[in-house]
């Protein structure tokens, strides 16, 4: 199952700036017309219902939205970028965990069609035509397309279900699930016969509901035992959990207790999920003869409990009546909170200008202002006059200022290097 990939997204560059003047017959020098640079490509991931698993972004690891053309004479925009669009499964969740450990949640695709924009494409840079000033009316300065934003993600595929079963590597889970809906798990008298997350639908009541049967969990499944783990993180979008139970087995409460410690260990919000739980196997004597027993000590720690026997269908009934009515009850209280966000936290674009001291020059730095320069001829006398007009607009010298530059300190910012 490829329910987890890493990948690598990049927008689209901006196109630059053209640097260009007008040509007229009789015009030695006509006025600047250079236009601006077309915006790139952003990259976006949607949420696809036909799509159904990561597969697909197995072969790739970048995924590239083109870059914006270059703004050209007679004040032509250069051709924005084209987005590229991932399709990914709903219920696909992208994750920046790029930042230690705390993955940071970027994308949640929980519902058919929904987009996110996953990095922004770079904006087009200015052409010559906005340099056009009262005493520079020549501007030989344009700007540089700015950089696509770029990051590396993990997709993540979790199953959207409203039940998971979870218990013991042969409880019966697979036996339930085939019992109460037209899935076909396939069923055996040992342990981890389910090697993936198995859905089923239950209609039942004129209601409907997706079950998922969560492969059996044993002791240590926390640390990455049996194959529980790689599927723990499913259960945390189901509404509830049935936790069936192997009336035969050696200790049954025994049992319930250690599954529902390896949900505490892997993560607290699961061992929080609403659970019902349910005695499986009831046709076998040896669960009859432990029932009275189960009953109370369950009754005592006010644990709702059915038995049932899911091979024979005994009990199935009151089991998925118990059900609707519990997910009546949560899906009652979740109606209160809000649903979770698409998130997205874009970084603010060209944020200011800022300056830090290295050695004994100050350096700047300014989105906007490195683009301009890296564009240009910092050679010629005249481009570096230009410059220099820009680097004294407000923001800049204010923020050279509280740096505590002094008339005579060196400035530099990009490869451009200059005297305050
Ligand atoms: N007697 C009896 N046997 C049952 C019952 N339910 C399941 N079984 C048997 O228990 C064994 C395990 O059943 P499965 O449904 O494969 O169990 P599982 O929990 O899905 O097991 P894994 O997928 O391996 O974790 C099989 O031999 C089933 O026939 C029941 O109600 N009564
Ligand atoms: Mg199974």
């Amino acid at each position: 199952m490829f329910d987890k990939v890493e990948i690598r997204v990049k927008a689209g560059d901006g196109g630059d700036g053209a640097v260009s003047f007008r040509r007229e017959a009789h015009v030695p020098y006509g006025g600047p017309d250079g236009g601006d640079g077309g915006d790139g490509g952003a990259m976006i991931l949607q949420a696809d219902p036909s799509v159904t698993s990561l597969r697909e972004f197995k072969k790739d690891k970048l995924y590239q939205a083109s870059r914006g053309e270059d703004g050209k004479g007679k004040k032509q925009h250069g051709k924005n970028g084209q987005d590229l669009v991932l399709k990914v499964p709903v219920g696909t969740l992208a994750l920046d965990e790029s930042n230690g450990n705390e993955p940071a949640l970027v994308a949640d695709c929980a519902e058919p069609g929904q987009s996110v924009v996953l990095a922004r494409g770079g904006k087009g840079g200015m052409g010559n035509v906005h340099y056009t000033s009262s005493t520079n009316q020549a501007p030989r300065i344009a700007q540089k397309g700015e950089a696509g934003a770029e990051l590396s993600l993990t997709l993540e595929l979790r199953l959207i279900a409203d039940v998971g079963i979870i218990g013991f590597p042969n409880a019966g889970k697979s036996t339930l699930l085939a019992a109460v809906s037209a899935a076909k798990p396939k069923i055996a008298d040992y342990p981890f016969t389910t090697l993936e997350p198995m859905l089923g639908v239950v209609e039942a009541d004129l209601k409907r509901f997706v079950i998922a049967e969560i492969p059996g969990l044993i002791e240590g499944a926390h640390l990455g035992r049996g194959l529980g783990h790689d599927f723990l993180r499913h259960i945390v979008r189901t509404m509830i959990l049935i936790h069936l139970i192997d009336g035969s087995s050696a200790d049954p409460l025994d049992d319930m207790v250690k599954v529902n410690n390896e949900l505490t260990m892997y993560d607290v919000a699961l061992a929080k999920k609403p659970q019902l739980v349910a005695i499986n196997k009831i046709d076998l004597p040896e669960t009859q003869a432990r029932m009275p027993e189960i009953k109370q000590a369950l009754k005592a720690a006010g644990v709702p409990v059915v038995f049932v026997s899911a091979a024979l269908g005994e009990g199935l009934g009151e089991l998925i009546s118990e059900t609707l009515k519990l997910l009546g009850r949560v899906s009652q209280e979740e109606a209160g909170t809000p649903a979770p966000m698409t998130v997205f936290r874009p970084q603010p674009r060209g944020a200011g200008a800022s300056v830090r001291k290295e050695g004994d020059v100050f350096v700047l730095t300014s989105t906007e202002l490195e683009r301009l320069i890296s564009r240009s001829d910092i050679g010629d006398p005249e481009v570096r006059r230009q410059l220099e007009r820009q680097v004294s607009r407000r923001e800049i010298k204010r923020a050279i200022e509280a740096a505590g530059v002094k008339p005579g300190d060196k400035v530099r910012c990009g490869k451009y290097e200059w005297e305050w």
